[in-house]
């Protein structure tokens, strides 16, 4: 048994604010296991924190013409007020820019330094010639070497998922000044993760075979057998926190080796002013160390933040990584620059006092083992059908009745019959029911076991019917509503975790004490709320959402994203003129697709077999997110046939399929409208 645990949840970039994807893979849950432990008696540290450093913030201050630090200070203020609001009660929250993690984050560098962990290397990097500065991370784009798409950043790859570095990149161009970089000699400092393969390989791979998530296990083994490589730790960059060794002028730490440190330093800043010792949360063998984050930063949280950890010789590992899948919404992926999110600061305005429902339904909905779709269809039907209908609708009736049966007074019960003891002996399991499901990260099941309390005391009530009873047998309606009283009391207690504002009221309603009943008085069959207990006013704990609501809702994001992809063609630049004679060396003809079959290990590539006039051919083409196989066949499109082949994947594509996008940001096919026309007709 532990004797503390120290929680972590992803320190957000404040480069943005955040939205329901954010709150889904990472906040809520880790709130609700906080929640949870705290119920128990747990002695927990919940730590968080802004996470200020990096390229994305220096690059979105050049761009706005601000300083990074405008731009930290004004989304740290929005992304705290929106974790305020929703209720994710970190213990702390701190900052990256302060001065106690700058000093946190040099020291952890200089004992690695010192212990000569590192490798000091030079080597030649990007360097825009315009701009006059070395290329890290985001500061350069290109094409991604593994999955060719066009888009790919200098450090990761959104398409596949590949880790990169900016001289990977096929064809790279700044995003400073759109210059083609040069190659320029500079020195770094790498973490050779090469050296740590065993540590991982014992310590998560066999120890942590059964207990960790298959998502996350899988993806620490498909990098292990891909082989570790070092990695450069500091980076040729203005902004950020400064290396802390001779010769390193003009550089800073990456700020993934910064940022994870800032669980450390946030951690040591709580303690500091609740006159606590921070070392044994971070450096005890029985504190509980766990990371909530999402599954793009699975690798820094479990290999390189842990060989961090490992190489310091001081600290201890995490025992569990919990990280979750990605939220779509609608059907599509979230997306900042499409615009295509629901913000937390706007729902707010939108849905005031209605936090627990987003929070419900994003639990309810969790994307625990996969990708998972947020529509504001399901959220309607969540609270309409299951938070009004089932658990507000319990409440009601419990509060109506015992006021206009005994003005608000608990009755006496008398004898229980078979199926009051039947109830409350169900609900004496939930807590450890509920506590196994979160105890093992699996919050869907948690939230969908806190609704199944409320459906036995509806069908306790309907099947008892006490409204009727009322004229015959008195007596026995007492001890009904004494027992659905103390459902209602266990209600209170146990959706804390999942519905902390509903808690509050429900236990308002019931007038109850916020904090003196815990899960083990439940657990145990203690009343919960005595007799003569006089309860509080009645209100309606949720509302019904209605459909205009909701159209409105999706209108919003269809035109929101409709002005961004305005915006975005207003800004593109036009083309420099050609001449007739080199559009005439394309030969585009129509084709029909005959056959498609998704490439394997990939998420965009489809590899076609298409027929022209008496010809088949192969053609590999990106449009696997937007299409499946079964309705490419027999689809007419414009084929130009006479590009150079290229190999992706291993399969040799003998042509390019043109494509255009829609305001969403799909493909669509710019084929031929007669659809009679011959496979093989010239395009001119
Ligand atoms: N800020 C990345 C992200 O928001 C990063 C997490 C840091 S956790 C130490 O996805
Ligand atoms: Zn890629």
């Amino acid at each position: 048994m532990p004797l503390r645990y120290t929680v972590t949840a992803a320190l957000p970039y404040t480069n943005g604010p955040i939205h329901i994807g954010h709150l889904a893979g990472v906040y809520i849950p880790a709130d609700i296991y906080c929640r949870y432990l705290r119920a128990k008696g747990k002695d927990v540290a919940f730590i968080c924190g802004s996470d200020e450093h990096g390229v994305a913030i220096a690059l979105k201050a050049k761009k706005e013409g601000k300083t990074p630090k405008q731009i930290i200070d004004y989304y740290d203020q929005i992304i705290r007020n929106s974790f305020n609001s929703f209720g994710i009660a970190f213990d702390h929250y701190s900052r990256t820019s302060r001065e106690i993690h700058h000093k946190t984050a040099q020291e952890f560098f200089k004992i690695l330094y010192d212990k000569e962990i590192f490798e000091e290397k030079n080597s030649e990097q990007l360097f825009d010639p315009e701009a006059k500065q070395f290329l890290a991370d985001r500061f350069v784009t290109g094409t991604c070497p593994i999955c060719q798409n066009l888009n790919a950043y200098g450090d990761q790859c959104e398409n596949c998922g590949s880790s990169l570095s900016p001289t990977e990149l096929i064809s790279p161009k700044s995003t400073l000044s759109g210059a083609k970089p040069i190659l320029k000699k500079t020195k770094h400092w790498y973490l050779p993760l090469n050296k740590f393969e065993d540590f991982i390989q014992k310590w998560i791979l066999e120890e942590h075979k059964n207990d960790w998530k298959p998502n996350v296990y899988g993806q620490v083994k498909s990098w292990v057998t891909n082989g570790l490589k070092s990695r450069a730790v500091t980076r040729d960059l203005d902004w950020g926190i400064k290396v802390p060794v001779k010769g390193a002028d003009g550089k800073v730490l990456y700020v993934w080796f910064d940022a994870p440190i800032g669980y450390i330093s946030s951690t040591k800043e709580w303690a500091n002013e609740k006159g606590l010792d921070w070392k044994p949360y971070w450096c005890d063998e029985d504190t509980q160390l766990v990371h909530f984050i999402g599954k793009d930063n699975i690798v820094f949280h479990c290999i390189i933040f842990p060989v961090m950890l490992k190489a310091s010789e001081q600290y201890i590992l995490p025992e569990n990584v919990p990280a979750n899948e990605f939220l779509n919404l609608e059907g599509q992926k979230i997306s900042t620059s499409k615009n295509w999110a629901v913000w937390l600061h706007e729902y707010l305005e939108e849905f005031p006092n209605q936090q627990d429902v987003l929070r419900y339904v994003l639990s309810a909905n969790a994307p625990e083992t996969k990708d998972n779709d947020f529509t504001w269809e399901e959220f309607q039907a969540r609270n309409n059908n299951e938070l009004v209908a089932i658990f507000g609708n319990f409440i009601n009736r419990v509060m109506v009745l015992s006021h206009k049966y005994y003005n608000g007074l608990v009755p006496e019960s008398g004898k229980r019959f078979k199926e009051d003891i039947n109830v409350l002996e169900e609900m004496a399991h939930l807590p450890k029911k509920i506590g196994d499901a979160i105890e093992n990260f699996r919050f869907r099941e948690a939230s969908q076991k806190i609704i199944s309390l409320a459906r036995l005391g509806n069908k306790y009530l309907a099947d008892a019917e006490p409204w009727k009873l009322i004229k015959t047998d008195p007596e026995r309606v007492k001890t009904i509503m004494n027992t659905a009283l103390q459902i209602s009391s266990g209600l209170s207690i146990l959706c804390e975790p999942v519905l902390p504002f509903t808690s509050v009221k429900l236990k308002n309603m019931l007038n109850l004490d916020q904090k003196t009943l815990g899960w083990d008085a439940i657990e145990t069959k203690k009343t919960l709320i005595h007799p003569k207990h006089l309860l509080g006013k009645t209100s309606l704990l949720f509302q019904l959402i209605d459909d205009l609501q909701m159209d409105t809702q999706r209108e919003k994001l269809k035109k929101s994203t409709l002005d961004n992809y305005l915006e975005e063609k207003k800004l593109a630049p036009l083309k420099t003129k050609t001449s007739y004679k080199d559009f005439d060396t394309l030969d585009i003809q129509v084709a029909e697709i005959i056959q498609a079959k998704k490439v394997e290990k990939t998420k965009k590539l489809m590899k076609l077999t298409v027929r022209l006039d008496g010809e088949e051919r192969t053609v590999v083409s990106g449009i696997a997110r937007d299409f499946d196989e079964e309705e490419l066949i027999g689809k007419k499109v414009s084929l130009l046939i006479n590009l150079n082949p290229r190999k992706l994947k291993g399969i040799e594509s003998q042509g390019m399929i043109l494509l255009g996008e829609n305001s969403k940001g799909n493909f669509v096919f710019i084929g031929p409208e007669d659809k009679t026309i011959p496979s093989g007709t010239r395009i001119k």
